[in-house]
């Protein structure tokens, strides 16, 4: 994600993949095989067996897709976290001081029971799931990654919405000692996003609490984000402690950072230009050449119908 920094930014400030990966390059030079060992044995095996490369991710089950995982070097060494820096390399540096236990999350709002959980409490009751998804960034990188997590709607299941609860915000942990960049005004902290009831019922919507079998890593948003795998990453927050019911749409943080680039709906659309560069073409992190970015992120299929009516020109 980029903010807006009076004028237009260069692109060359938007694409540091190229920085990044020359770097990856020298690091394992210097330390041989050593980034390899990070991918658990039993998911490299699922990665060979997984590559229907170019075929557009239809998947078997309707919900994953089967293409070649993304290195576990790349998911967490290569993020978006701007608590922790603006940098793609940052996160992984600077998360670390994030104390992710004990941690609660509330939930309050439009609901019959509301309620503030433990950590733990919260996901137990839920079946937590494998599932491989695209993340899509409007930055038009992408990546594959298998989540673990449960669907949202179980959650919402448990406290009940009442008739006026219309969207759901969510807010990550605010505090300034463990989260560096909310000393500074880069984004009106902390971070909100926002879905509409039915898209956060839907059964793509995922509450993650980890991803290639282990829990997250602190800069892919510990110990508790959402994927939306359909949306641009930027709706997919982090390190999430809060979640409010409510009637009227949220005003989120990227919205407010950059109204006329980042929308409340943020579906994955590849015929609506973002002011400052195209959104036809993307680059799938550990390759170099582009490839289309489908419609919805390739789901289409599952959730095009929940905008039926919508001009999504108009609703970006
Ligand atoms: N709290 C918080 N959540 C966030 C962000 C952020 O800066 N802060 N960045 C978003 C963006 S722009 C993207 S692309 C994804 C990146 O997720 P990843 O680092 O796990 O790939 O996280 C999203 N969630
Ligand atoms: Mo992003």
């Amino acid at each position: 994600m980029l903010i807006r920094r009076g004028r237009d930014v260069p692109s060359s400030e938007i694409t540091p993949y190229e920085t990044y990966l020359d770097r990856r390059r020298f690091l394992r030079t210097a330390a041989v095989g050593a980034a390899a060992a990070l991918v658990p044995g039993s998911l490299a095996a699922c990665n060979e067996a997984g590559g229907n490369e170019g075929a557009g991710g239809e998947s078997t089950s309707g919900e994953a897709v089967q293409e070649e995982l993304t290195p576990y070097e790349h998911v967490t060494g290569y993020n978006n976290f701007y608590e922790f820096g603006t940098g793609k390399e940052d996160p992984a540096r600077n998360a670390h001081t994030l104390v992710t236990r004990p941690w609660s999350v509330a939930v309050e709002g439009h609901v019959a029971k509301p309620a503030v959980y433990d950590l733990e409490d919260f996901i137990a009751p839920h079946k937590l799931e494998d599932r491989t998804y695209r993340l899509r960034c409007v930055e038009a990188w992408s990546m594959v990654i298998p989540w673990r997590g449960f669907p949202l709607r179980d959650l919402i299941a448990r406290v009940e919405p009442t008739a006026s609860a219309k969207f759901i915000e969510f807010f990550t942990l605010l505090d300034p000692a463990q989260m560096p960049l909310q000393r500074t005004g880069i984004l009106d902290w902390p971070y909100n996003e926002g879905l509409r009831l039915d898209e956060a019922m839907h059964p793509l919507t995922l509450m993650v609490t980890g991803l290639y079998g282990k829990d997250l890593p602190n800069q892919n948003g510990a110990p508790l984000r959402l994927i939306v795998p359909w949306k641009y990453g930027f709706k997919s927050i982090k390190s999430i402690v809060r979640m409010r019911f409510v009637e009227e749409m949220p005003r989120t943080a990227w919205m407010k950072a950059g109204p006329t680039e980042y929308g409340f709906y943020a579906n994955v659309n590849p015929d609506v230009d973002h002011p400052r560069w195209n959104q036809d073409k993307e680059r799938r992190i550990g390759e170099f050449r582009r490839r289309d970015t489908l419609m919805f992120n390739g789901y289409a299929d599952q959730v095009a119908s929940l905008y039926t009516g919508m001009d999504l020109r108009r609703n970006f």
